[in-house]
């Protein structure tokens, strides 16, 4: 069988994958990558549940590395649907000619480091044997869905849908009784909508959760033009600003140290505006002091109160026992107000967990629940999971699954001591997703290609990290992380959604700008840190 060989491959086609494509052909190397869905698009191919929507407001959840696409694209929405999103990115791969290097419906499996070729050699989904001199991980943060192991799951005889593997033809729900389990950002999103559709929903929720409103419009001509001559100064505020947002407050006041009254004007101005940091920004201590959260919780609470009818239903969807912003906070539409509809069922998964399945009868607690239709909106094995479900050995052919068996390391989130010529974007170690994903992306890509081409000019075609160096970096991320309340209850951020996995925060909380900043200096030093050969 013929051997296919490339300087660069490029592990999925979603928002990364395509800006590396370009990035790498810029520099004159020949690239391959390898996408498992049959389009580009990544998370927002797989996730096209009803209601899928993101929560960062389209203009700012846009690729900045071309004024012109900027130029000629318009939004719809102040936050952009998946169908949306999904033309977009399609708009894009045409755009650049991206698609002739992209082979679809086609997964890498496994990845060895040749030591003698100084090579990767990788096996494909389709049997393919492909050699390449760097690889590049495109694979996102959230591309691993979980499936909960639930007893006599196999006997299930309705159908069965996981929120990230929705069938591009839809479901229909009508005269159907339908079962959600989960309320994370994705339930929130497609519980209202399937509830305008099915006979009856239950909703299994298993941890109450912080929910702000989206706060969404439509965008008008005027709005738009203003966006698009505003390109340069947005671009100048997300270069500056910690997650790579426009428009955001830089310096917010304490809210301890405010009387109650401008407290709460702030608050009020937060709740009106909407999404999912507004309010998560408006004060610096929210996110670090627990009394300061406190204020910020019981009033988003409070809140969502107003629209539910039922008071005892209220207390189940809002006794809430972890701090605001410590595990992701959904942003919703119309969600709590679903409630509110005779054919909606809340099923406390808490005091009643899910036991078992038996033919169409889900077992929870003393309820036994029969359903045609189970969705699973039950998430993922976050940021080293999707990289972990592909068989990777580097260095004398350790297995990236042992490296990372008790915690998931990278120097800058890029390299992984010991798998060399591997970069991975947006990796542990890096802002990941507590940043506005797509700038950081397109800053990690940038970097990388810029890398490229400097082993290019002085002659290197092998690049690892220093172990000590990689080791400075993980204890750096630990401290900056320690005083912040994110991460300090049990959710994907900490993998402990997934059983068995190690916890722990493996993102940088220190600010994307500074995050940047270091990323820069180590380059302008000849990629300090970095070990760079000639082989
Ligand atoms: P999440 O946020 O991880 O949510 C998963 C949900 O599934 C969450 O409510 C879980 O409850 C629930 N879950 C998982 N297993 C079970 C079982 N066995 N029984 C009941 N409930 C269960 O995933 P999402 O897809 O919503 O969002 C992921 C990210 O995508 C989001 O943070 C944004 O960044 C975009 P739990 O909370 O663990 O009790």
């Amino acid at each position: 069988m013929d051997t296919d060989e490339f300087d660069a491959v490029v592990i999925g086609a979603g928002i990364a994958g395509l800006y590396m494509i370009h990035r790498l052909r810029e520099i004159g190397l020949s690239v391959r990558a390898y996408e498992k869905g049959d389009g580009v698009g990544g998370t927002w191919y797989w996730n096209r549940y009803p209601g899928a929507r993101c929560d960062v407001q389209s203009w700012d959840y846009s690729y900045t590395f071309s004024e012109e696409l900027n130029q000629e694209w318009n939004w719809t929405e102040r936050y952009p649907t998946q169908p949306e999103i999904e033309r977009y990115l399609n708009h894009v791969a045409d755009r650049f000619d991206l698609r002739r290097d992209i082979d679809f419906g086609t997964r890498v499996d496994q990845a060895r480091f040749g030591e003698d070729q100084n090579k990767w050699i990788l096996r494909t989904s389709r049997d393919a044997t492909v050699v390449t001199r760097y690889l590049v991980s495109a694979v996102g943060a959230l591309s691993e869905r979980f499936v909960p192991k639930i007893n006599g799951i196999e006997t299930f005889t309705g159908e069965q849908y996981h929120t990230n593997g929705w069938p591009a033809e839809g479901v229909d729900f009508e005269n159907k009784r339908v079962g959600v389990i989960g309320t994370g950002s994705t339930g929130i999103q497609v519980i209202p909508q399937i509830a305008k559709e099915a006979e009856h929903l239950y909703v299994f929720q298993r941890t109450p959760q912080h929910v702000l409103p989206a706060g969404n419009y439509l965008l008008d001509d005027v709005q738009r033009r203003a966006l698009k001559e505003d390109f340069g100064q947005m671009l100048d505020e997300k270069l500056m600003n910690p997650v790579g947002l426009s428009n955001f407050p830089l310096d917010p006041p304490a809210a301890l140290e405010l009387d109650a009254e401008t407290r709460r004007e702030l608050l009020e101005e937060g709740w009106r505006d909407g999404g999912a940091v507004a309010l998560n920004r408006a004060f610096s201590d929210t996110g670090l002091d627990r009394k300061a959260n406190k204020f910020l919780a019981d009033f988003v609470a409070a809140k969502n109160r107003e629209a539910i009818d039922d008071p005892e239903v209220a207390d189940r969807l809002l006794t809430i026992d972890h701090p605001i912003g410590a595990r992701r906070t959904p942003v919703a539409i119309d969600y709590f107000e679903t409630y509110n509809r005779d054919n909606v069922t809340l099923v406390d998964a808490k005091t009643s967990p899910i036991e078992k399945i038996s033919g169409n009868v889900i077992h929870a607690g003393d309820d036994q629940i029969e359903l045609d239709v189970l969705v699973y909106a039950t998430g993922f094995d976050g940021v080293s999971g999707p990289l972990l479900s592909m068989d990777i050995q580097g260095v004398g052919g350790v297995p990236l699954r042992t490296k990372w068996a008790t915690r998931s390391t990278a120097y800058l989130g890029l390299i992984a001591s010991g798998f060399p010529n591997l970069f991975m974007i947006t990796g542990p170690g890096s802002p990941s997703v507590f940043s506005n994903v797509i700038f950081h992306i397109e800053q990690h890509v940038d970097w990388i290609a810029d890398c490229l081409a400097y082993m290019k000019e002085y002659d290197m075609n092998h690049i690892d990290v220093d172990p000590e160096v990689e080791n400075e970096w993980t204890q750096l991320v630990d401290d900056v992380g320690k005083s912040s309340l994110v991460g300090s209850t049990r959710s994907w951020w900490t993998g402990e959604n997934i059983p068995g996995k190690p916890a722990g925060l493996t993102f940088y909380l220190g600010g994307l700008q500074n995050y940047r900043a270091k990323c820069d200096e180590v380059a302008d030093k000849g990629y300090e840190g970095f070990v760079l050969q000639s082989r």
